[in-house]
């Protein structure tokens, strides 16, 4: 997979991405993530960027042709089957969708600073608009990195032991059971008798149980 990042700032996403399980995604060659910012893309003398919006209001726009440059620029070497413009008000990210875009080959990723892009780009341009939730960050960096982190983790070989994915919270609806490690006994802090039993069997059981438990406490619209 190829991901293409535009923003102002890609060094917030690039350090982000620089570690872990991600790191080692790269070495790998399962991804390759390039990033262009926006403004060595532009054609103004100033290497202006943002404008004031029509018809009067506060906050400033992204213009139009950086983007546009960058994507066409980009779209003459290989096809995107996903251009995806990251804002609040876009369609929430879950791990059904992750799931989904971690089957693309390539995708680009803008992210929008200030009031937002030129809506122009998002009608002509953008596949799909993603939020990563209810709430204002002040650019989309941060969820930029947050998509990426979801779904390159998700692409065969990124992770050591492949099922380990496939038990993570969400992934069949549920929140993931609580797990433990040595030592056994902390201070007078118990691990589960249960998971020291060696009965397979039992300790299934009683995985599914807590999970469907914990799910039911805190996050009943799962069910
Ligand atoms: Cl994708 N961008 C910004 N700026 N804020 C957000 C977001 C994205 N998702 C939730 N809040």
């Amino acid at each position: 997979m190829r991901i293409d990042i535009l923003s102002l700032f890609p060094e917030i996403i690039k350090s982000s991405l620089e570690h872990s399980i991600i790191k080692k995604a790269l070495k790998k060659d399962l991804i390759s993530i390039k990033y262009h910012n926006i403004r060595e893309y532009s054609k103004n003398k100033q290497k202006k960027v943002d404008d004031y919006q029509y018809g009067g209001g506060s906050g400033m726009v992204l213009m139009i042709q950086p983007i546009y440059d960058c994507i066409k620029i980009l779209k003459e070497d290989r096809e995107y089957s996903n251009i995806i413009y990251l804002t609040p008000d876009g369609e929430k990210l879950n791990q059904s969708s992750s799931n989904k875009f971690s089957l693309s080959k390539n995708i680009i990723l803008i992210c929008g600073h200030y009031k937002g892009v030129d809506h122009r780009i998002r009608e002509h341009l953008v596949t799909h608009e993603i939020s990563i939730g209810d709430y204002v960050l002040s650019g989309g960096e941060l969820a930029a990195a947050i998509f990426c982190d979801s779904i390159i983790r998700l692409i065969p070989g990124v992770l050591g032991n492949e099922s380990s994915a496939l038990t993570d919270s969400f992934q069949d609806n549920r929140l993931s059971e609580p797990i433990y490690t040595r030592p056994e006994n902390y201070k007078g802090l118990k691990v589960p008798k249960i998971l020291i039993s060696g009965n397979n069997k039992d300790i299934e059981r009683w995985r599914d149980k807590k999970s469907l438990e914990r799910t039911k406490k805190y996050r009943p619209d799962l069910l």
